[in-house]
């Protein structure tokens, strides 16, 4: 059902050699981009009119726009399940605790007497955030994007998610509803690469945005990485993963169960366990069978992500090695279920979240801990963070110099210039001065 890797014995190798032993998803973003750069082109000089060809081709559905009424918004909110609204409800109060704390604020270092060097933080003008409307429609996912960028006090915040042939044309009601929730009222119904296209470059509907983000499948990913440079993105997302480092005294129920959270969002998910039980290694392969049965998406997710390359039991000789190896890894997710769990978990560098002992699963996380869910994948969290109000954000130097602090440093910038062979630099220096250097 999973495989095994086993590290036990010599010596674990360092840095790219020990990541290239451990398990990781396909997932070639390169090779769609030369499929979604016609479809994004399309969208620059055909606007709307390529919105609405690429909705009759991809999503089977006949716009005549693709803003979607605010009349659909208060529908899909006033039809919502009650347990649904309450969970969403909870999901959001939570998510703003925890990013309204994020929040940045300006701060004035004197560098030297009458010199000053101001950060500003600013926040992003226009966000398009992506909710996809496959085989995932979250309204969680629209939730972790738009508190973070709401909380950072972002103006003007759209959102676009593929039309649904039996919604009408609309997007899936779920993601409608907690957009009315959230207080996002400019929605469209746009999906994939085209949607990007829309947000990056404007259409006759929709005004361009300065950045896009949220999760989708390749293409999105594609057309996100399309348009890198010119709009600001959020990680390309790929697979959702989980890594768990265990012990012995991890409950192989729930180390079971929390794997296949996960693997039940794709193929490609990936489920890492890393453990330097055996005993438990084989009590959580026993687990997951019946978990497995008792269970939905067994055939088209759980199972080819649990039998997947990317997905592994590493055994390794203490928690000491689990700890290398999953810095290593760098999951998206990562739970660490030893003894003196929170000590261990202090000691990780390298995870988009972590999840510490036996009362924090991933799914929590996905909902209602207060944590952000749009997390670095692919091993990107030895470089990135997940979805934060920073992302949203732009520290902005202000520099604020009197005429003495600026004579007082003057020689340095002078010589630094003609070091560089730039002395057009210096001279702007000079120019202040009676086209002198300033005397010490
Ligand atoms: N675990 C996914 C997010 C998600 N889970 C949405 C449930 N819904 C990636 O972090
Ligand atoms: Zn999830």
């Amino acid at each position: 059902m999973i495989s095994r890797i086993d590290l036990r014995g010599d010596a674990l190798p360092t840095g790219g050699a020990l990541r290239d032993l451990l398990p990781r998803a396909e997932f070639d973003v390169e090779a769609a981009l030369e499929k979604v750069r016609p479809i994004c082109e399309a969208v620059h000089h055909r606007g709307d009119a390529a919105l609405i060809d690429y909705a009759q081709r991809f999503d089977g559905v006949a716009l005549d726009r693709v803003r979607v009424p605010a009349a659909a918004l208060t529908r899909a909110l006033e039809e919502l399940d009650p347990a649904v609204r309450a969970g969403l409800e909870e999901s959001i109060r939570r998510a703003r605790i925890v990013h309204r704390e994020q929040r940045r604020t300006t701060h004035t270092t004197q560098v030297v007497p009458g010199g000053t060097v101001t950060e500003k933080w600013v926040p992003v003008g226009r966000v398009g955030l992506y909710a996809p409307g496959g085989r995932s429609v979250y309204p969680s996912s629209v939730i972790m994007n738009a508190v973070p960028a709401q909380e950072a006090g972002v103006e003007s915040i759209a959102l676009a998610s593929p039309p649904q042939k039996d919604h009408d044309g609309l997007p899936h009601p779920t993601i409608l509803a907690a957009c009315a929730l959230l207080g996002v009222d400019e929605v469209y119904a746009a999906g994939g690469a085209q949607a990007v296209a829309m947000f990056a470059y404007g259409t006759e509907s929709c005004a361009p945005a300065d950045m896009v983000t949220g999760p989708g499948n390749i293409w999105v990913a594609a057309a996100k990485r399309y348009f890198t440079g010119r709009i600001g993105i959020d990680t390309e997302a790929g697979p959702t993963e989980i890594a768990v480092l265990a012990d012995d005294t991890a409950d192989p129920a729930h180390v079971a169960a929390d794997l296949i959270s996960q693997a039940e969002h794709d193929p490609l998910a990936a489920a890492v366990l890393v453990t330097d039980s055996v005993e438990l290694a084989d009590a959580v392969e026993k687990e997951l069978a019946p978990q497995i049965a008792a269970t939905r998406h067994v055939e088209d997710r759980i199972l080819p992500a649990l039998r997947g390359r990317q997905s592994a039991i590493v055994l390794v000789d203490g928690v000491e090695e689990g700890l290398r190896v999953v810095d290593a890894y760098g999951a998206e997710h990562l739970e660490v279920q030893t003894a003196d769990a929170a000590a261990v978990a202090a000691r990780v560098r390298n995870a988009g979240a972590i999840f510490v002992g036996p009362w924090a699963p991933v799914s929590l996380g996905d909902y209602c801990a207060g944590s952000n869910h749009v997390l670095p994948t692919g091993g990107c969290a030895c470089h990135s963070s997940g979805l934060s109000v920073q992302s949203f954000l732009r520290g902005i130097h202000i520099v604020d110099y009197t005429r003495d602090a600026l004579a007082d440093v003057a020689h340095h910038v002078v010589t630094l210039a003609e070091a560089e062979d730039l002395p057009a630099h210096g001279a702007a220096i000079k120019a202040r001065f009676g086209w002198k250097v300033p005397p010490q």
